[in-house]
């Protein structure tokens, strides 16, 4: 039987590896589209490169840009593939406000260019699609929690642009009968999440400042509320979505919403370290209160401790307004009953194992960090 066949747009980002892995397992050919770049932009993917002189291969990687229809029509005609999961986009909602022009080409113009190549090349009756769409659609919430009925009411120029994206996918689908399918996923993080998302932000930061690396972290709206789930579980919805046998747009969140605050005390937590808020808005600010020593030995190191100590009382978290958006999502929370329902999934890790798995992540890379700028000697005490 021969293999099924998935294009991954967007396939060096966070979801792009994620789901790679995935489908490959699962015994797919996975060709993705990269974009050309001066520095290797492949860092999540390496793992799962092969040799372009291999003679089967499972990972094959396209240079391609969503604002290019003749680049997207042309792979997608070579590739005939059976599933094509379009996860590219300028994904940074605060960014999009900087760059709202590229933004709607590339989120929102991009998905049409997709829809549009695969209607061309006659693939309506093979090449089933997923869009990646996104909680920011319901911005200025008009229902809480949100679900796949609630009114739409975006608040960014990424948001506005994947609400394009949203209706085009709708559209084709009811136009062509096409298999095309929205994800609207909550907020989803991991280890792999990129730096200037809040939550890999957050967790990268805590680490630096366990160890020594760094004072302090300048954060935005503390208030803001979000369902954050792990991306390791969403990515197993898109590729549900895609199995079913008729075409529809799913919720797929945790139900649960935690403020930013919230996540960063968890997440100091995690390495044994207790901060508290006190302030409002911009004059905000997180102090450290107490450390267990016990977690802190175990997972900082006894090193440390000494040192950490003297900082008990000491500022770590500040409020820039720079960061604050024009305008913002105060707070999301999803209902996901649909897909419990009809795709059978469900998220296997709440909030907690989450930050769990970024923080102990993000403390073994700082720690390498650490070693580099003390001149490479420790390295022996880690790794020996
Ligand atoms: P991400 O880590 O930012 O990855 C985005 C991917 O898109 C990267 O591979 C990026 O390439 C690529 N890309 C950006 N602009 C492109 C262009 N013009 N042409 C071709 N490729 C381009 O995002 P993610 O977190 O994996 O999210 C995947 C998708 O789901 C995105 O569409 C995002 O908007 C959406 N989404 C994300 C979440 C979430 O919480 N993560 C929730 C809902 C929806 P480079 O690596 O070269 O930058
Ligand atoms: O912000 C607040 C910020 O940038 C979350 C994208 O994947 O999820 C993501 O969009 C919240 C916001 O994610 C900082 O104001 C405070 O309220 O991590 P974020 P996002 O904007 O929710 C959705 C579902 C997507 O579709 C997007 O592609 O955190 N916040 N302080 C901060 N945010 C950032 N980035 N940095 C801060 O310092």
């Amino acid at each position: 039987m021969s293999k099924k066949v998935a294009l991954i747009t967007g396939v060096t980002g966070q979801d792009g590896a994620y789901l790679s892995e995935y489908l490959i397992k699962k015994g797919y050919v996975v060709h993705g589209i990269k974009r050309r770049s001066s520095l290797f932009n492949t860092d999540r993917i390496d793992h799962l490169y092969q040799d372009p002189h291999e003679e089967t291969r499972n990972m094959i990687l396209h240079y391609g840009d969503m604002t290019d229809s003749m680049n997207l029509t042309r792979i997608i005609g070579d590739v005939q593939p059976d599933e094509i999961y379009n996860l590219a986009a300028m994904s940074h909602v605060k960014v999009s406000f900087d760059t709202p022009e590229y933004t709607a080409n590339a989120d929102g113009i991009g998905t049409l260019r997709i829809l549009e190549a695969v209607r061309l090349l006659n693939l309506t009756n093979k090449t089933r699609i997923y869009q990646a769409s996104t909680s920011e659609l319901y911005g200025l919430v008009q229902e809480i929690p949100q679900k796949e009925t609630t009114p739409f009411y975006p608040r960014s120029p990424y948001a506005v642009a994947k609400l394009y994206s949203y209706w085009i996918t709708v559209n084709y689908r009811e136009a062509y009968g096409m298999h095309a399918s929205n994800g609207i996923l909550f907020n989803h993080e991991s280890p792999l999440r990129g730096e200037t998302f809040v939550t890999r932000k957050v967790t990268r930061a805590v680490s630096r400042i366990a160890l020594g690396l760094q004072k302090k972290v300048y954060m935005g709206n503390l208030s803001s509320k979000r369902d954050w789930g792990h991306a390791k579980d969403y990515i197993k919805a898109m590729y549900l979505i895609l199995q079913q046998d008729t075409p529809d747009d799913y919720v797929i969140s945790t139900g649960v919403t935690t403020t930013i605050r919230d996540f960063i005390k968890m997440s100091f937590s995690e390495l044994g370290i207790d901060v508290m808020f006190r302030g409002v808005d911009e004059k905000e600010e997180g102090y450290i209160t107490n450390i267990n020593e016990n977690i802190f030995t175990k997972i900082v190191g006894e090193e440390h401790l000494l040192n950490f100590k003297k900082r008990i009382g000491e500022v770590v978290v500040g409020v820039d307004p720079a960061y604050f958006r024009p305008t913002e999502v105060d707070i999301l929370i999803g209902d996901n009953t649909k897909a419990r329902t009809k795709l059978g999934w469900e998220p296997t890790y709440d909030l907690k194992a989450l930050c769990h798995d970024m923080v102990m992540h993000d403390i073994e890379l700082m720690k390498k960090e650490e070693f580099l700028k003390n001149g490479g000697y420790r390295i022996l005490n880690y790794f020996e």
